[in-house]
């Protein structure tokens, strides 16, 4: 019960929190604006670039993980568009990767980001030829329409990478982080972000927890353990769960999450 009163105090005095569906992401009216590092262009929540010179498709992801992102796939016509003006503005002449493939088996494409749903592949005309047999990586061209084509892996293009955009607060807020809740409303308990702790201590709560994620610059998410002599620990993470879902775990000791919440816009 200490832990609840504790929690139903952050909401009051210094976190107003929301409940939430099994999922951190927080819509707030507090002004929040999103920003991306330079060289890359926000669209949405997430920040786009191209690498900047040509590699063939699988150094192409290599040098998109090296600039601190992955290789897009775009997941809309919205999204293709801004891709499509992106690599125009650079080159009228573009031709640039995206995470697409069949190289598994082919005819099925795979798109990073996608899997569970139908991948989004807008092809040119006469498009995916597979032509030679060994086209299995896929390009957007403006010779081919500004649309998809499938092209030979070992090709060499320049990619587009996608990364999250940062939440920038407005200096005069406070922060404010979300607890995930299942969709009854309650806290979902002994789900925590695991391997991205900045560093932990014992803490008194909730409340010292987050204020301490509240003064550290790079701290986007906090979890409370409590150890089997009753203690707590405050743990920093440097990410959040919507960024790192495979890390977002069930856990067989206590433990609760504290999201930042993420730019809606
Ligand atoms: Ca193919
Ligand atoms: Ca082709």
């Amino acid at each position: 019960m200490a832990f609840m009163s504790e929690f139903f105090a952050i909401v009051v005095a210094v976190l107003s929190m929301r409940a939430l569906s099994e999922s951190d992401f927080c819509p707030s009216r507090s002004p929040v604006k999103s920003s991306c590092p330079p060289e890359w262009q926000l669209w949405g929540s997430a920040c786009y670039r191209l690498t900047s010179s040509k590699y063939n498709w699988e150094d192409a992801k290599t040098a998109c993980h090296d600039v601190g992102g992955k290789m897009a796939a775009p997941r809309s016509p919205e999204e293709l568009n801004f891709m499509v003006d992106l690599a125009r503005k650079d080159d009228s002449q573009y031709r640039v990767w995206i995470a697409c493939n069949d190289r598994d088996v082919e005819g099925a494409w795979e798109c990073d980001g996608q899997e569970g749903v139908e991948p989004f592949l807008e092809w040119a005309d006469e498009q995916p030829d597979n032509w030679e047999g060994n086209q299995d990586c896929v390009a957007i061209a403006a010779w081919h329409n500004h649309r998809m084509d499938d092209g030979h892996c070992d090709g060499s293009n320049r990619a587009f990478c996608v990364r999250h955009a940062a939440c920038a607060h407005l200096s005069t807020q406070p922060r404010q982080y979300c607890v995930s809740t299942d969709t009854h409303g309650r806290i979902l308990n002994s789900t925590c972000l695991l391997d991205h702790s900045i560093r932990e201590f014992i803490t008194k709560g909730v409340v010292a927890c987050g204020s301490a994620c509240a003064q550290e610059p790079r701290c986007r998410s906090f979890n409370i353990k409590k150890t089997e002599d009753g203690k707590r620990i405050c743990q920093l993470n440097n990410s959040t769960s919507s960024e790192d879902k495979e890390k977002f775990q069930k856990t067989d000791y206590f433990c609760t999450m504290y999201s930042e919440e993420m730019c809606s816009d």
